[in-house]
């Protein structure tokens, strides 16, 4: 479904797919891209760059369900797809997001993940490329930067974890109810990335890649005009439920996917180059 050259693409990146019990169809999509990546036969790595899940509020809302109730969440059949993905020899590694950032290497160990720290630096041949969600790069959103700054402290996290687990999912829904509100009230372009923030991250490395948000991309950055230095910033897209009709709806995203290109050194050597792009992924539901 994602590409016409299933044997080439090495690493999937996607964000922002904001699953939930709610939105069904965003789950049944999710399911539906793990079951076309399981296909892929040199897939090395999936990434998933935050806002994985609509709101979490720790692991144990998940790992302390008996053993009924778990079998009748939504999330089992997502865990038992990954672990396939994993079995079929695709590392998954997991960041934070905005929205998830208390997710646990215990929810991860489940189906075998990693739980990865952000900024992430992957290295694909002689280029560097710097992955995160794009929420700090967000730097004019200030009410935004000193709630992040409150909540993504350890000892803040630490202190929450330790509220029972209602209390935490009634706070979750009071700071979306606030973050919506608030929300309204802010421009587009405070909301996007600040370019001296973008321009900071991308200094020592080649590329950025990061979602958050929502306006799926791929920009060219001047880091030094003077020596004519540019350098490029993808930005994910997050997962939308569409109705291009009344007979049927679909869930579109835009990922990024690796592709490797064979370039002969000589008769006996070749060598493996990956290129990153930005493709489209539509699933109907
Ligand atoms: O996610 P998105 O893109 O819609 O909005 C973000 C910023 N908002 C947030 C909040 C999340 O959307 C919702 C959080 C879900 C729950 C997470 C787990 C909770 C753990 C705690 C319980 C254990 O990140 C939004 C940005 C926007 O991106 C664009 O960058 O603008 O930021 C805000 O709107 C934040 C406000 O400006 C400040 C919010 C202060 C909240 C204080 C809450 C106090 C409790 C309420 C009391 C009435
Ligand atoms: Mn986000």
């Amino acid at each position: 479904m994602i590409t016409t050259r299933p044997n080439d693409i090495r690493r999937v990146v996607i964000s922002d797919l904001h699953l939930s019990a709610d939105e069904p169809a965003l789950v049944q999509a999710f399911l539906a891209l793990i079951n076309d990546l399981i296909a892929l036969p040199h897939l090395k790595e999936l990434y998933i760059l935050g806002d994985w899940f609509d709101a979490w509020v720790g692991d144990d809302n998940y790992l302390t369900l008996s053993n009924i109730e778990m079998r009748r969440h939504w999330l089992t059949p997502v865990i038992h797809q990954l672990s396939q993905l994993t079995l079929s020899g695709c590392q998954i590694k997991v960041m934070h997001g905005n929205r998830d950032f208390l997710i646990g290497q215990d929810f991860c160990d489940l189906f075998k993940g990693t739980l990865i720290p952000e900024p992430y630096l992957l290295t694909l041949g002689d280029q560097i490329i710097r992955m995160e969600h794009g929420d700090a790069l967000c730097t004019d959103d200030k009410s935004y930067q000193r709630f992040r700054i409150i909540i993504r402290n350890p000892i803040t996290q630490y202190l929450l974890l330790k509220r029972p687990l209602q209390k935490r999912l009634d706070l979750a829904q009071k700071i979306r109810t606030k973050s919506a509100l608030d929300k309204s009230s802010k421009s587009m372009s405070i909301m996007d990335v600040n370019q001296a923030a973008v321009i900071k991250a991308l200094k020592p490395v080649d590329c950025l890649l990061h979602g958050h948000t929502h306006r799926p991309a791929k920009h060219q950055v001047v880091i030094d005009a003077k020596n004519h230095v540019t350098k490029s910033r993808y930005v994910l897209g997050d997962w939308r439920l569409i109705s291009p009709d009344t007979s049927y709806e679909q869930v579109e995203a835009v990922i990024a996917v690796t592709t490797a290109e064979i370039n002969s050194l000589d008769q006996n050597q070749s060598a493996e180059r990956e290129s990153l792009q930005l493709v489209k992924f539509v699933v109907k539901t």
